[in-house]
């Protein structure tokens, strides 16, 4: 019933705005709540006239006065002139896809009185216009705030800007501005799910600090009902703006608002509201690109949301993207019939860093959503941090993988699922290096398994080994240079020693060097169709892995098991 109320454009609502009616139960008990109403929700005035929208399209940025965010922001908006309102009409209309009538229809006020954010959704129109010119925006006129750093977000310039240069952010729930609606526990919770969410897809980290002065937290959010935590901007009730973002951090959510946990399918998600205002602290103005979470309005929730492609390139053009080494890398092969029971090859990605790992999806080019995962949790009985290579021997007879960390390696159950303690020849495993694989030195930079010529190449700084897996041992010309067997395209241009992964990607058909932030990638044989003086094995110049796989993004240690 409250959600709605919330959701139906709210033309109506003055008739149900009236006060409330029906008192609540009598209290008997000082514990006994289960039959009180919930203190009643404030409704926001609908828009439903001239002045109304008036002051709608000026305080969202449509209109050329900005008497919202001037010094009385409550107070009677300026009368634009005739033909100034109808232009900001026609710019409002055209930003939601209705007619562009310049009329207040009532298609134009109910799309005014849908649920949205507090930000201004553009800067007002220059009086100088400029649309064909390059360059940065002109700036707007800023009139000066009631607080000195209380500038809404996305204003005055309505651009994107970057707002912090410090990679680690802390922020707080003030603890004297709680919702009423959901646990304490749970708003936390949702608030650092939503940290976690840009975190994923940019270099940030957030941490919640609930120690330091207030003054020291970057990003503070808190629950408010009408005027609000010395606001300057009041909250309307419920209805209309559900919460604002300022410079300087500060992220007020409207408490007249019925928030929900993410797997509510009622009400307002607060996770999706808290992602977007932070999208504004971090310098993300609005957009009207469906999909986009920086779109104004409210959109009800789909079972699960996720920053798409647009908006994970938006942040990253402010904060860079992800960018760091990896223990190893490698794609899990396995087999699987298709409808035609035909034997299919499906592969998937993995990196690991340290103590966490992401599985890549090729086919949308970013990591699954949620990652990463600590290795604890997805991978079962191999060492818990810092793998040093995986190698996949794959053969008509032989199908088994293999971890190796320190002087030790494991093998894999893939369809266990575990780590073998035992194999089927009563080996115990992890087993010495040395002893599974004579001649091969340990711990091991890396590794990786060459199907063609059977051979498994292990990587110890400068040297390569190349290990026949039938025979078992190092073939006779090894240990070689790595710049011998895998020489540089353009002298001087490789890693030499101490890589990190060698990586063979099925979906490149191509081994992979990792050192660093950078890989080389190895003449593979279409190159050499298509260039026959290319060396065999030769490196390709150096290149950034953020510039290949996308968004392999560390986020803060409290959040990992979200
Ligand atoms: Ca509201
Ligand atoms: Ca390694
Ligand atoms: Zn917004
Ligand atoms: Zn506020």
């Amino acid at each position: 019933m409250l959600a709605a109320s919330i959701f139906r454009p709210t033309l109506l609502l003055c008739c149900l705005a009236a006060p409330w009616s029906t008192q609540p139960e009598s209290l008997f008990h000082s514990r006994d709540r289960s039959d009180l109403e919930p203190s009643p929700l404030r409704q926001a005035k609908p828009i439903a006239d001239l002045h109304a929208a008036q002051r709608f399209l000026s305080r969202y940025g449509w209109s050329g006065l900005r008497t919202a965010w001037g010094p009385s922001p409550e107070g009677p908006p300026e009368t634009p002139e005739g033909a100034a309102l109808a232009a900001a009409v026609r710019r409002f209309q055209r930003a939601n896809s209705l007619p562009a009538s310049g009329e207040l229809d009532a298609a134009t006020l109910a799309a005014m009185n849908r649920p949205r954010c507090g930000v201004p959704d553009t800067r007002p129109p220059s009086p100088v216009a400029a649309p064909s010119l390059p360059g940065p925006p002109p700036r707007a006129r800023s009139r000066r705030s009631p607080r000195a750093g209380w500038q809404p977000r996305g204003s005055p310039d309505g651009g994107a800007a970057r707002a912090f240069s410090k990679r680690t952010l802390s922020w707080r729930l003030l603890g004297e501005a709680l919702s009423s609606q959901l646990s304490a526990a749970e708003q936390r919770r949702i608030v650092a799910l939503a940290f976690r969410m840009w975190s994923e897809v940019t270099p940030l980290n957030f941490r919640e600090d609930l120690a330091s002065p207030g003054a020291a937290v970057d990003i503070k959010l808190g629950f408010g009902r009408g005027r609000h935590l010395g606001c300057p901007r009041a909250f309307d009730g419920s209805g209309q703006e559900f919460a604002h973002a300022w410079h300087l951090g500060d992220i007020h959510f409207d408490d007249d608002e019925h928030f929900t946990p993410p797997t509510s399918d009622m009400g307002i998600s607060l996770l999706k509201v808290a992602v977007h205002e932070i999208g504004h602290v971090l310098g993300l103005p609005h957009t009207y690109r469906t999909g986009s979470i920086m779109q104004p309005n409210y959109i009800p929730q789909e079972p699960a949301f996720e920053l798409d492609w647009s908006d994970r390139k938006a942040i990253q053009k402010l904060y860079g993207s992800c960018e760091g080494s990896f223990d190893t890398a490698f794609d899990w092969i396995r087999k699987e019939r298709n409808q035609y029971g035909e034997v299919m090859v499906r592969f998937s990605t993995y990196f690991f860093r340290n103590s966490w790992y992401w599985l890549y999806e090729n086919r949308n080019n970013r990591t699954r959503y949620g990652d990463p995962i600590e290795i604890l949790a997805g991978w079962h009985g191999i060492p818990t941090y810092n793998i040093d290579a995986f190698v996949h021997i794959w053969t008509w007879k032989r199908d088994e993988r293999y971890f190796f960390r320190g002087n030790q390696y494991w093998r894999y159950d893939s369809d266990k699922d575990q780590a073998l303690t035992e194999d089927e020849q009563g080996k115990s495993y992890p087993k010495l290096i040395s002893e599974g694989f004579p001649g091969i030195p340990s711990p091991l930079d890396t590794a990786f398994y060459d199907r063609r010529q059977k051979l498994i190449y292990f990587f110890k700084e400068s040297l390569v080994f190349a290990f026949d897996v039938n025979r078992n041992r190092v073939l006779n010309s090894y240990p070689k240079k790595i710049t011998e067997v895998f020489p540089a395209i353009i002298p001087q241009n490789h890693p030499f020693r101490n890589i990190d992964s060698a990586y063979y990607s099925y979906a490149y058909n191509s081994i992979f060097f990792f050192k660093g932030n950078a890989y080389w990638k190895v003449v593979n044989d279409k190159d050499k169709q298509q260039n026959s003086w290319l060396p065999a094995n030769g490196l390709f110049p150096k290149k950034f892995i953020s510039e290949k796989w996308f968004d392999v993004c560390d986020v803060h240690i409290s959040t990992l098991n979200m």
